[in-house]
């Protein structure tokens, strides 16, 4: 009998027997996101593939420089390819509007390391463990022999890095600095990556940050902290929902605080929420399942219906109930 492949072996027998191979991502990427479809894309396209990188949403500004060639393009019509494989998007829902135009496909593989993944591909490689999509990028480049170039090198650190808030978040493994520490022997630029995604961010984010600091309130004794972002916020400091990536973790980063919250305004009867959770008592991957969303344990999201209110008062209930049930 014929032993069954491991997962990672299968992907590799299929991106062996396939040429079109498109890599797609979720919306508004992260830096997790753009450097494993970009490192896996970069090694794909070196392999001698035709490879497409697809994702609904733009680079962020801060991750421009890892992809010179402008290989991330936006879906525009419906395509054939023999292989689509997405990376770092927990639900088929995640992709956007790129997820209506990859119907055409031979195969479809999903490599994530989100809790909540649906496993929505025909072959599902999901490893909530690692702390990046990018670690299993580097994995599977390593077991499939694909050489790791400085560019794709960089495409992984940033990956790597930024999902693991610069190696500081709880999911951060001894494996994760090994990972990192490979990458920089194999040309990662580590003072260009530090430099353009930590050290660059616009004063319009400035303005931004500003505004969340006047705004911020604390409440269950100073446990919860949290803020809005209203559209008008956007126009008023001329700044992008781009620019808010990463806002929460300077209200995270308060002492007598265990979970922060944003809620972002998307249309008068729609927020977005953003998660985060400082300690092993607040999961807050299942706070954002009440609402149809999830995450991580320590960073998770939702997006919920009804006025902002409402969602407001739903959230922090669910959130306090959280703290003082796992006192
Ligand atoms: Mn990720």
């Amino acid at each position: 009998m014929k032993p069954h492949p491991k997962i990672i072996d299968k992907i590799i027998d299929s991106v062996d027997a396939s040429q079109s191979i498109c890599v797609v991502g979720h919306v508004r990427p992260d830096g997790d996101c753009i450097g494993s479809q970009l490192g896996l894309g970069l090694a794909l396209i070196n392999q001698g593939k035709e490879v497409t990188i697809w994702n609904q949403d733009s680079v962020p500004d801060k991750l421009a420089f890892l992809d010179p060639q402008k290989l991330v393009q936006k879906p525009k019509k419906d395509r054939k390819f023999d292989l689509v494989i997405a990376t770092d998007a927990a639900s088929f829902e995640r992709l956007g509007m790129t997820g209506e135009k990859i119907g055409d496909r031979k195969l479809f593989i999903n490599i994530d390391h989100h809790a909540s993944n649906t496993r929505y591909a025909d072959i599902n490689w999901v490893s909530p463990k690692e702390p990046s999509s990018g670690e299993l990028i580097f994995k599977l480049l390593k077991a499939a022999n694909w050489s790791i170039t400085p560019a794709i090198a960089d495409c992984l650190f940033t990956a790597v890095s930024t999902d693991t808030g610069s190696f500081q978040y709880p999911s951060t493994r001894p494996g994760t600095y090994h990972v990192a520490g490979e990458l920089v022997k194999r040309g990662a630029n580590l003072a260009r990556i530090c430099n353009e995604v930590y050290q660059s961010f616009p004063l319009a984010r400035v303005r931004l940050i500003r505004h969340m600091y006047n705004k911020f309130r604390l409440v269950h004794d100073d446990q919860i902290a949290y803020f809005w972002l209203k559209r008008r916020d956007y126009t008023r400091t001329g700044s992008e929902p781009n620019d808010s990536e990463g806002l929460i973790d300077h209200i995270r980063a308060i002492d007598p605080v265990v979970v922060a919250c944003v809620f972002e305004e998307v249309d008068p009867t729609l927020t977005r929420i953003s998660l985060r959770s400082k300690s092993d008592r607040v999961d807050v991957n299942v706070i954002a399942g009440q609402f149809g969303g999830g995450g991580h344990p320590a960073a998770a999201g939702a997006r919920i219906e009804g006025t902002p209110l409402a969602t407001q008062r739903r959230v922090i209930r669910a959130i306090r109930q959280a703290l003082d049930s796992n006192k």
